[in-house]
This record gives C-alpha cells, structure tokens and sequence, in this order.
C-alpha cells in the first residue's frame, strides 16, 4: 500500500511551515476542514482586488517557477493576460515525472483543495474560464483527491458560473498522462490534451503568446502555484522578504537516499544543503556523504565537501548544478557511481520522443559509451571524447529541455567528481 502523504512529510505539523502547513493536518477529502484552516480566503483576496492586482502582488512576491527552469511567474501571468486572443487557458504541469521528486505529489493527495484554488486565481488573473490539470497517470490516489476537491468545489459555487457572486466563470478539467516523462514538457502537455502525439514543440511561440489549442496559455507547476496562496494572504512584498536575492519564498525539496529521514522538507531558499541534510536526519558527526545529486537527472552532483552551499538558485548554478525541481538524491560510498550514470543515461534514452537527432542518437550513443566506460571495455580516452562532444551537440541542438539536459549530471559526475578518472579533455580527434 503507498504510504499516506504525512508519512513523506517528516515536519508535517510545523507551525512554521507555509506551503506544507496542512499536510497531515487536514482531511484532504473535506471541504469544510479545508476552510477551517485558512482555505478560500485567498481566493476570496483575490477577487476582492481583481486581476489585474493579483498578478501585481504575484510579480512583487519574485516567485520563480518551481518546475525547473525558475522562469518569473509575474512576467509568464502578465504576458498572457495582455494578449488581445481569447479565450485564454490556464494549465497546472502536474506530470511530475523528474527521478526522485515527489514534491507535487505530497501536495496533491495532502492538500487537494490548494492546488484547486490556486489554479481557480491563475484563471482569474489571466483572463481564462477554462483550467486544465494535467496530472501523471501514476499518480491514483492523487488523481481521486483533486476529483473529489472539484466536484466539492462547484458544489459550493468555488467553479463554475458566477463564482463567489464575483461574475467569474471558471472550470478545471483533469487530464492523465500515460507514462511518458516527456509529457511534462509544457508543449508536449499542450499535444497531448488536444488529442496529438505527446511531442515538444519548438519553442518561439512561448505559450503565453500560442499555447494549449494555439491560445495564450499561463502553464506552471504544481508547487508555483501553491505559493500563490501565500502570496495573495500575506502580499508580494512580505513572501518576497522569505528567502535571499533571486530566490524568494519557500522551497520544497525531495530529499531520498542515504539519509535516515527521506522525504519533504520545505525550508526558506538559503538554506544550506548541509541544514536541509539535518533534518532529514545526517547528524553533524555523520561520515559526509559521497556526493549529492541536486536537480535530478537533469541536475548535477556537488561533492560530500560542499554541503556548505546555499540552496538557492544561483548557489546551485555557481556550484555547477541546479535546483531543478527539488531533487537531492544523497550518494554514500556503497554507491556505484558508474552505475548511477548508467541508469540516468537509460532513463533519457528510454524517455526521449525520438523527434530531434541530437537527442535521439544522442542518448543511445551516450549509454552506450557510459557501458563502456563503467564496465572498463573500450577505451577510457576515446569515451570520454565522445562524451564530451555528444553532450554538447545535444546540448547546442536539441528542441527541448530534456536533450538540451541529458549530459548535464554525466558532465558533472566527470568533472566535479572525477568518476572515471583524470580527464585531460581531448577532442575526440585527438583522443584517436
Ligand atoms: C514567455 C519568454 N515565457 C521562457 C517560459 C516557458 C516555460 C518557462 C521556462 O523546463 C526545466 C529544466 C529542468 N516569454 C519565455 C517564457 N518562458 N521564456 O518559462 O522555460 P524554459 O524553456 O526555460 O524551460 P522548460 O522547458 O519549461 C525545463 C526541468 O525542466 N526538467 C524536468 C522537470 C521535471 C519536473 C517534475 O517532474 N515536476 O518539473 C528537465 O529538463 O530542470 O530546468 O513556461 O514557456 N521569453
Ligand atoms: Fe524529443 Fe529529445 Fe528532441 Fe525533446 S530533445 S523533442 S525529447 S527528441
């Protein structure tokens, strides 16, 4: 049986907690325990200040994307609202399919009704009447929670026509993904709900200006929009004071492997990786790990010596990974590291829609050379070579986030944490 969402929850309770606050706290199947504890009275700000307001406040607040790319919400939600096109959509990406997150999915089966009624204020500021959830098809128990928040929510006039007597229409229709990692791609999400093959798009036109069936469409992240909620409680400017620099606000981050306590955790960015580690129970005298991979598969690896590093967007580019979608996979030394690359370089080549060369070969080819390289047939030089050149082609070439991604932790795990031994970085001319 799956665990219930408290469980991956170890802080669930917390009174400091903002976007956790009612995991484990609530019945996410009650309407009424929902408003009890603070549910709709955002909604309620919102309407009260019009659209137009909310995406002022949302624009103070920094809140960045939470799906990877930390793109500003404010600019994607004032970029759709002012085209002249209608009718305008609003999606909520929650086909979290990154290895190792599984942060939306705690926040949908703990706290059902948050996602519902952000989505419901993201339609209102951007001028649509119609929400899709795309959810991951894995993903039942949370699936059976939203489509018990909806159906409870029109029941009380919180979607449909005329909401809350405001003159808002608004609705939200679930779709389900079917297993492909690459239907979390905000365009390949867009194709699949119109009934087309689950492929990327080529990005211009973003989708604020021609998204879901050709429409300006706001498409953001489970998590993003649950710090709406906050925002619209407290104000832009005090969620803006959370947090450090470019990184506003609270984070949710997956923390699994090699720690006593793996689960959840929501600390304000800035946090140090070594803080977050502590409360997923790595005691200050623990043996430091090996390396952490942040960012997933996507992401990159900090070595056991760097725990220091802030959690914050540029802590982790200056670290050379990412926070991408919340991913802190904690190695030890029982780990094999080739092995590891391996599985991720499988993982893309399993989950690449086949549509562009670059990613297509360029995953096949870089498994196959990380075979060789682990398994110690080949040559060392040559392999290492091909890698190189491989990544950045696909890197360089490829039509979206997933090829352009796909090198980035084996480049890391080479570089940072010298996996297959010394690189002197040949060519792969000269490496022949
Ligand atoms: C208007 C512009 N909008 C960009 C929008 C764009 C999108 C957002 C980010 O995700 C990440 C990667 C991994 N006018 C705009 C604009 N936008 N320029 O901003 O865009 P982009 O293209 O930078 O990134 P992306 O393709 O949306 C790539 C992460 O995704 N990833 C996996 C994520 C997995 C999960 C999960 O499982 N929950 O999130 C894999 O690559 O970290 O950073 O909305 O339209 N000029
Ligand atoms: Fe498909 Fe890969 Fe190209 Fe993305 S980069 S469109 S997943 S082939």
């Amino acid at each position: 049986p799956e665990p219930p969402p408290a469980a991956a929850v170890p802080q669930a309770g917390d009174p400091g907690l903002v976007l956790l606050r009612r995991i484990g706290v609530v019945d996410p199947e009650s309407l009424d325990d929902y408003r009890a504890n603070g549910g709709y009275a955002a909604l309620r700000a919102a309407l009260a200040m019009g659209p137009s307001a909310v995406i002022r406040e949302v624009t103070d607040s920094g809140l960045v994307g939470r799906g990877g790319a930390a793109f500003p919400t404010g600019r994607k939600w004032e970029g759709t609202a002012r085209r002249p096109e209608t009718p305008r959509y609003v999606v909520c990406n929650a086909d979290e399919s990154e290895p190792g997150t599984f942060k939306d999915r705690v926040l949908m089966e703990g706290d059902p009704f948050a996602v519902i009624e952000a989505l419901t204020i993201a339609g209102y500021a951007n001028g649509a009447a119609q929400g899709y959830l795309y959810i991951r098809g894995e993903y039942p128990r949370a699936l059976s929670r939203l489509e018990n928040a909806i159906a409870k929510a029109r029941g009380r006039n919180l979607l449909g026509r005329d909401i809350l007597g405001s003159g808002f229409d608004f609705d939200i229709e679930i779709r389900r993904g079917a297993g492909a990692y690459i239907c979390g791609e905000e365009t390949a999400i867009f194709n699949s709900i119109e009934g087309l093959r689950g492929e990327p798009r080529s990005k211009p036109p973003f989708p604020v200006e021609r998204g879901l069936f050709g429409r300006p469409t706001a498409i953001n992240n489970v998590e993003t929009l649950a710090n709406v909620l906050p925002i619209m409680l407290m104000g832009g400017p005090a969620y803006a004071a959370i947090g450090t620099g470019r990184s506003t606000g609270p984070k949710l981050f997956c923390v699994s492997g090699a720690v006593p306590r793996p689960g959840v955790f929501e600390v304000p960015f800035g946090a140090t990786l070594r803080e977050l580690l502590e409360l997923a129970g790595l005691g200050a005298d623990a043996p430091a790990p090996r390396a952490v991979l942040l960012g997933g598969a996507a992401g990159g690896f900090v070595r056991g010596d760097e725990l220091d590093i802030p959690l914050t967007f540029e802590g982790a580019r200056e670290a050379g990974a990412t926070l991408g979608s919340g991913v802190v996979l904690v190695l030890d030394d029982s780990v094999d590291l080739g092995a590891i690359l391996v599985r991720i370089a499988a993982f893309f080549r399993d989950e690449s829609c086949g549509q562009c060369v670059p990613c297509r070969v360029g995953t096949v080819r870089q498994e196959e050379a990380l075979l060789r390289l682990s398994r110690g047939t080949g040559t060392r030089r040559t392999d290492l070579a091909l890698l190189r050149e491989v990544g950045q082609a696909m890197r360089d070439a490829s039509i979206c986030g997933l090829g352009q991604t796909a090198w980035n932790a084996v480049e890391s795990a080479i570089d940072r944490l010298g996996v297959f031994g010394p690189d002197d970085h040949p060519t792969l001319k000269e490496a022949r």
